[in-house]
């Protein structure tokens, strides 16, 4: 069937950015009703006195003075600056039954929320709600409770280093480390994976380094859409002759060719920069493997190049003065059988040697990796065997080399960072109950597939959201869905309208807060609040667009909230004095946290704010004996394929037109999809063998269930080059083939990346 005649769907040739991404800002705004303040307000995304973009975890250049161009940036602040409003009167007219039927894009396409409300059983509608009334009844439901963890007290990663401090403390002074938060089903498996290589959970490298790499590896990420700034790196790093490895099975535009938006030339002559130097196609799930191949080739040339007597392959001083466990990786490798290699990572030795060799030629690299790595069954060991590679050359803690994985939400690593972490250290406890003076629970908490199964059984009654939205982000809504329906109340901070506030079992609350484009005032003025980027930089954000509605409260003032009612005016905690300077917050955050956080609140008054100790960055590895560690794949969990040729394996990602859960626009324009979302690309092959070609209707299975509800009916297939065995279709609307107990076993990390499913002609 011809592109022409399968409507929506059509084959991109044009580089990533340039003249359609400028375009589609201009639509955003307008769509959005922010023509004018959006304007305004995009100005100030990133800028020293403005507020912290919403939109990636990216980090900014020390030096712009002049504004940051990102597409997608511009889209996540218009959908918050917009002038829709989802005020009481909607709430009015149309029951919480109804609201179920609309879209994801409609949900949140009702505009900001405007004042508190409370689900009401008898009339099936949320019902305005005093602030004080809401506090209360939360208060109650916790109270209420036989046991601390019997709550809990999600996060999605928007919220600000205070706010998230604020929400661990009442959390913890309630009693519970159930903090299950977006990172679980996102970079858990660096959280849980790095430390145990390189002891510490983030990335080793700045934004410096990217000047000062020859070669940078790209494994599983797509910038042009979710990390849009990260393409004028790529770009001058391309520019400047450094090579650039992708490893991805499906061709990114971006990663391919870039336009950009903010270099004249490019804009007026319709040129672009190239930004692969080698594009690398390896099956879903296959990167340990590949990885696991260029290894074994670098250590076989480096023991064939020292009996020659040439220059070795591996730096062995660092080897020797920096790590453990090199030898039994090396004898792991040595019986590795290339077969098995070349099968379980889709690519042909040819290929991984070749690779291995454009490592082994370069003098410094930094690895890139997102969500294609981390949601797999075996994430946190194959993060590790990323690890290794850079070991192997020492090419890690020094200028232009080091691991670089890019964080989703924009504030996910601060909140980790200040406390927000079903699994704190002893350090970070005792250090805790020493500032507070109380005791806080030892026993770890839930992750988030943890928190679904206990919320199903009836264990968990109370759920909290700091944002997000988290059931429809989690996997398996058929089982998640119910588990939000068996409680007796959940409470909801947030700026839109979304799938999860409808789930409701007794009772449930929507308290809605601030943007991070809003001023936001208090008993001592103006206050700022501050982030940690992907980089581990920190820095002040300062909103400046009125507030939505007059009733709107900050996160910090709700959480706090919360926490006086619950605990009464007697606390020690003084809570209301938390909310009316920030600063003091900050304080208490550099009393627990002192190595990191002295001096914080002078620190964040320097543009640009600072960087927080990393050190792997200087070859300090905070591992038990002090070294960085070599660590063999560790293989758990059975095929996911069950050894079942019928069966495919499909990655559930994201579109150019959305916000994980948000949806703003049915394109995607780099991968050729217009007005649609229903699709999914296959191999023309695969397709073949199921009597199917390129624009027939077809329904996907979960390929074990016995029940045959988890499936997605009426999609169209788009035939597209990708690895024979592979599908990839969008995110959250394949979510109901995502088994719950099919996660990474060590981070609990649901396997989005590779779900195993059968695929036939619609019924
Ligand atoms: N505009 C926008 N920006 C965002 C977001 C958004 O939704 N929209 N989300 C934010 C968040 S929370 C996150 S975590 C990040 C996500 O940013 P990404 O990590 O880029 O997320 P995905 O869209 O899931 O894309 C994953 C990429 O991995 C590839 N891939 C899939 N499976 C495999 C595999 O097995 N191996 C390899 N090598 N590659 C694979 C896919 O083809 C795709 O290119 O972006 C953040 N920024
Ligand atoms: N199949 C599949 N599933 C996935 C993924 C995948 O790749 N594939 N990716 C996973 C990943 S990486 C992530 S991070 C999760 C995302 O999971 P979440 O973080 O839970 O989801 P979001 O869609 O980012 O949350 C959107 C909601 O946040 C609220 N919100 C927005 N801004 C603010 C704010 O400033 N304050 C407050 N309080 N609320 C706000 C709005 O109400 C909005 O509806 O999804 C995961 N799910
Ligand atoms: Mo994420």
């Amino acid at each position: 069937m011809s592109d022409k005649r399968k409507r929506g769907v059509r084959k991109y040739d044009a580089p990533a950015g340039g003249w359609g991404a400028l375009k589609a800002v201009g639509h955003a705004l307008q769509d959005q009703h922010t023509v004018v303040e959006g304007g305004r307000t995009l100005l100030h995304a990133n800028q020293p006195d403005g507020f912290d973009c919403p939109g990636c975890a990216w980090p900014d250049p020390k030096h712009t003075s002049s504004f940051e161009f990102c597409e997608n940036g511009a889209k996540a602040v218009a959908w918050e600056a917009t002038s829709k409003r989802a005020t009481p009167e909607l709430f009015a007219a149309h029951t919480v039954t109804e609201l179920l039927t609309w879209s994801d894009h409609q949900l949140e396409d009702a505009g900001r929320l405007t004042a508190p409300m409370a689900f009401d059983r008898a009339t099936d509608r949320y019902l305005p709600i005093s602030w004080d009334e809401a506090f209360a009844r939360t208060a109650q439901a916790l109270n209420a409770l036989d046991h601390p963890d019997q709550a809990e007290f999600y996060a999605s990663g928007r919220a600000s280093n205070e706010a998230a401090f604020l929400y661990q403390l009442l959390g913890r002074r309630f009693g519970t480390n159930n903090f299950p938060d977006c990172s679980n089903m996102c970079h858990e498996p660096t959280s849980v994976g790095l430390p145990d290589s390189i002891g510490l959970g983030k990335g080793s490298v700045t934004l410096e380094d990217f000047d000062h790499a020859d070669l940078i590896l790209s494994f599983g990420h797509n910038p042009g859409t979710n990390h849009p700034r990260m393409m004028a790196t790529l770009r001058d790093a391309a520019r400047r002759g450094a090579g650039i490895l992708v490893f991805n099975p499906l061709k990114e535009r971006a990663l391919e060719r870039f336009a950009s938006p903010q270099d004249p030339v490019e804009m007026a002559t319709f040129t672009s920069t190239e930004i692969a130097s080698r594009y690398y196609q390896p099956t879903l799930g296959g990167d340990a493997a590949l990885v696991q191949g260029m290894m074994k080739a670098l250590i076989a040339w480096d023991i064939e190049a020292l009996a020659a007597g040439r220059p070795p392959i591996l730096d062995h001083a660092f080897i020797a003065e920096h790590t453990l466990g090199f030898d039994a990786l090396a004898a792991d490798l040595a019986g590795q059988d290339w077969a098995n290699l070349e099968r379980t990572s889709g690519l042909p030795r040819s290929q991984i040697e070749e690779a291995a060799r454009t490592y082994a030629e370069a003098k410094a690299v930094i690895l890139c990796y997102g969500m294609g790595l981390t949601q797999h069954r075996n994430a946190s060991s194959t993060v590790q065997q990323l690890v290794n590679l850079l070991l192997l050359r020492g090419n890690i803690g020094r200028p232009g080399a080091g691991i670089c994985p890019l964080r989703g939400h924009s504030n996910v690593q601060g909140d980790r960072t200040v406390g927000v972490w079903e699994k704190p250290t002893e350090a970070f406890l005792s250090a805790m109950d020493g500032v507070f003076g109380f005791q806080s629970p030892r026993k770890h908490g839930h992750t988030v597939v943890e928190a679904i199964a206990a919320m199903e059984r009836g264990e968990s009654r109370v759920f909290l959201g700091l944002g997000g939205n988290f059931a429809v982000a989690a996997p398996d809504p058929l089982r998640t869905f119910a588990a939000m329906r068996n409680l007796k109340l959940s409470v909801h901070v947030a700026t839109k309208l979304n799938r999860t506030h409808l789930l409701i079992g007794d009772g449930a609350l929507l308290l809605p807060c601030l943007g991070r484009t809003e001023l936001d005032h208090q008993a001592t003025g103006r206050q700022a609040v501050t982030v940690e980027d992907s980089m581990s930089m920190v820095h002040a954000s300062r909103g400046l667009n009125p507030p939505a509605s007059p009733d709107l409260k900050s996160e910090i003032a709700i959480v706090a909230g919360i926490g006086k009612a619950t605990f009464g005016a007697t606390d020690p905690v003084d809570w209301d004095a938390l909310v009316a300077d920030y600063d003091r917050i900050r304080e208490l955050i550099a009393a627990v946290l002192p190595k990191l956080f002295a001096d914080y609140n002078a620190k964040i008054r320097v543009p640009g704010g600072f960087r927080l100790p990393v050190a792997p960055s200087d070859r300090v590895w905070t591992t038990p004996s002090g070294k960085a560690h070599f660590l063999t794949y560790a293989v758990t969990g059975a095929d996911p394929r069950q050894g079942d040729p019928e069966v495919l394996l499909l990655t559930t990602l994201r579109s150019h037109d959305q916000y994980n859960t948000t949806i703003y626009g049915q394109d995607d324009r780099y991968r050729g999809v217009f007005g649609r979302r229903d699709v999914v690309f296959a191999h023309k092959d695969d397709l073949a063998a199921r009597g199917l070609k390129d624009g027939d209707a077809i329904d996907l299975l979960a390929a074990f269930d016995a029940s045959g509800e988890r499936a997605v009916r009426r999609f169209t297939a788009i035939a597209r080059d990708l690895p024979r065995g592979c599908l990839a279709a969008y995110y959250p609307e394949t979510n109901g083939l995502v088994v719950l107990d099919d996660h990474d076993q060590r981070s609990g990390t649901p396997a989005y990346k590779s779900v195993p499913v059968r695929l036939r002609a619609a019924l």
